[in-house]
This record gives structure tokens, C-alpha cells and sequence, in this order.
């Protein structure tokens, strides 16, 4: 293999970068990863970044309702239109008691997942968000439009917030983490807007125990099922637009997951999804609108470019190559 085309074709079927990391309070936030008082938005994207890039597989912690996450790949993830498109993993699993009752569920705390396509070609994820429709997209009881503000509370105490619905409540303190819950980079109050799933946990202790159970849902959200079930993949296809109309995306570029519960489960505290990783289930699809492809015997033969033309794949579409000039698929000269 060429240099050139050891070069190009550097893929990688991970996440590659986090644009942006903005979690509502929470037990785990500031610690996971970990924030200073110097911390600003940038550092702290690029903490997660370090946590989650490039399978690193440590912990990125959403907190309460509304905390999000964007990322995306070092190229666009195509839409196989009848496969799962990509994974995403979190620390979900499935507890013996739910195993007992043939129900799916443990510690699921699941995250709505949105994608965009880089409408406007600059590389950032500024454009036009489309909600993954999971299985509880059409459910009664999820809330759209649903909006919460948290308000830093003075020094180490529960987080209070209110809704858009005249509902408030707080994001509790607990004995097993010692740090500010309320995100040290974050303004005074923060703001989120969403769609609300109904709580998924139940209380199955008996006797006056308590023992907290985060049922799954069926399909669709992250950190709901456990990394290596399928409950974890994603189809691009389930894209749809803010007014549930299904939108025909040929790839996506950005991912942005979000907790999509608001509920605390005794003294296991909030439920928050978490994220360690992203990986495109197949990285070399080509674009389906490359896939029209001039014939190799029309790419020019020179004496200094005696090689025989092949196909290669980079980013995602089909290019050619001969010695070490690289052809896009109309046949002009890239590289
Ligand atoms: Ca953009
Ligand atoms: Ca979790």
C-alpha cells in the first residue's frame, strides 16, 4: 500500500471528537470527568473528549434531565437505510431480579439521541438537529417542549429547579459524593429543552427496603441497554424533524445524546445517563450519492503514473486511485 493511500484511508469507526459537554447537576458531575473552578466550556469538551475519543472508554456522566453531550466522527456515518447505522455505549446493565422476572432492566438510564447532517459544510455541528425516534417517541406519557432551569445553589447543597409546567424539585446532595453538584464552568442558572420520558424506575424492595429497578426501554435511547446488546444500536432512518415527520438523511456528522429522565431513586440519587463511547457500525459504506462512478480506463496513464487505477474509500467515498494521484469519482484530479 502507497503511503498516500495508507494516509487517506485512515478511517476511524470511533468517536473522534466532542464539540460540546454541558451537564445538569449531579452527583457525578465535576467528578466525572473531573472540574476546577478554571474549567470553561472548551477544557471541559475537551476532558470529554479525552474520556471518550478514540474508544478510551472511560465515563462521561449527563447528569440530571436535560445535560447533553455532542460529538461526532472523523467522517460522515451513512445511513444503510435497512441496518443498525452506529453504537453508542454507556454503563447500563441488566440486575438478576429483572433476569428473575423476565423483564429487561437495572441501571438503565436512558438518553434521547438527535443527529444532524453538516447542512452548511463548516465542519461544526450548528445546524439542523433531528430527534431519534425511540420507542417511546409516540408514548402519551413523554413531554415535548419540556424545559427546566437549575439554579446554583449557595455552596454545597441540593440543586433546586423548576419547569415550564409549574413543576419544581431538586437534584439531591447524597453521603457517597462530597463534590459541587452544579457544574463549576456552567452559569448561574442553566436551561434545557427536550422531550421528558416518564420514569423507568420502580421500587421493588419489599419489607421496607428499598431496591430501586431502572426498567429499559424497548429501543432507541443510550445508556438504556446494556454495550453488547443490540438495544445499544442506532438506525439514522429514525430520524424525524420537531414535528415527528420522518426525515431522509443520507449520513450524519454530529450526535447529540441528552438525559431524557427527571427522577431520583431514594438513596441511589438522580438517574443520568452516561456515555463511554461511539463507534460507526460501517465505516467504509460509501455516500449513496457517490456511488454514480466514472470507469477506471478514464483516469489519465502517464509515464510517471504507470500504476493501474483501483477503487479506495475515503471518508466514506468512493475515490480512485492510480500511483500517487487520487481521483475524486467525477474523475478530476484531488490529490
Ligand atoms: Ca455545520
Ligand atoms: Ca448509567
Amino acid at each position: 500500500m502507497s503511503l498516500i493511500l495508507s494516509i487517506l484511508m485512515t478511517v476511524s469507526p470511533y468517536l473522534a471528537r466532542v464539540y460540546e459537554y454541558m451537564p445538569a447537576p449531579g452527583q457525578f458531575v465535576n467528578a466525572m470527568p473531573v472540574a476546577t473552578m478554571d474549567d470553561t466550556p472548551q477544557t471541559m469538551a475537551a476532558k470529554a473528549e479525552a474520556a471518550i475519543a478514540n474508544n478510551a472508554g472511560k465515563t462521561v456522566c449527563l447528569g440530571a434531565w436535560g445535560g447533553y453531550i455532542v460529538f461526532g466522527f472523523d467522517h460522515p456515518v451513512v445511513n444503510s437505510g435497512d441496518e443498525y447505522d452506529f453504537r453508542i455505549k454507556g454503563n447500563a446493565t441488566y440486575a438478576s431480579y429483572a433476569k428473575e422476572t423476565n423483564r429487561k432492566g437495572g441501571a438503565s438510564e436512558p438518553g434521547i439521541v438527535m443527529v444532524s447532517y453538516d447542512a452548511n459544510g463548516n465542519g461544526l455541528p450548528d445546524d439542523t438537529w433531528y430527534e431519534l425516534a425511540g420507542s417511546e417517541y409516540n408514548s402519551p406519557q413523554t413531554i415535548r417542549h419540556y424545559a427546566v432551569t437549575y439554579t446554583r445553589p449557595n455552596g454545597l447543597e441540593n440543586v433546586p429547579w423548576t419547569d415550564n409546567r409549574g413543576g419544581s424539585g431538586v437534584v439531591p446532595r447524597n453521603e457517597f459524593h462530597q463534590q459541587d453538584y452544579y457544574p463549576l464552568w456552567a452559569p448561574d442558572e442553566l436551561t434545557f429543552t427536550g422531550s421528558r420520558l416518564a420514569p423507568n424506575a420502580v421500587d421493588e424492595g419489599e419489607n421496607g427496603e428499598h431496591s430501586f429497578i431502572l426498567y429499559c426501554y424497548d429501543y432507541g435511547y443510550a445508556d438504556n441497554h446494556p454495550n453488547k446488546t443490540d438495544g445499544c444500536k442506532f438506525c439514522i432512518r429514525w430520524a424525524v424533524d420537531q414535528n415527528g415527520v420522518p426525515k431522509d438523511l443520507q449520513a450524519i456528522h454530529f450526535v447529540k445524546v441528552y438525559t431524557a429522565v427527571q427522577q431520583v431513586c431514594g438513596w441511589i440519587g438522580e438517574t443520568s445517563t452516561e456515555i463511554t463511547g461511539a463507534e460507526d457500525l460501517h465505516p467504509d459504506m460509501p455516500l449513496p450519492d457517490t456511488q454514480t462512478d466514472i470507469p477506471l480506463t478514464d483516469i489519465p496513464w502517464s509515464a510517471q503514473n504507470p500504476e493501474q487505477p483501483t477503487k479506495i474509500l475515503i471518508n466514506g467515498q468512493i475515490h480512485i486511485l492510480r500511483g500517487e494521484k487520487v481521483y475524486n469519482a467525477q474523475g478530476a484530479l484531488v490529490k
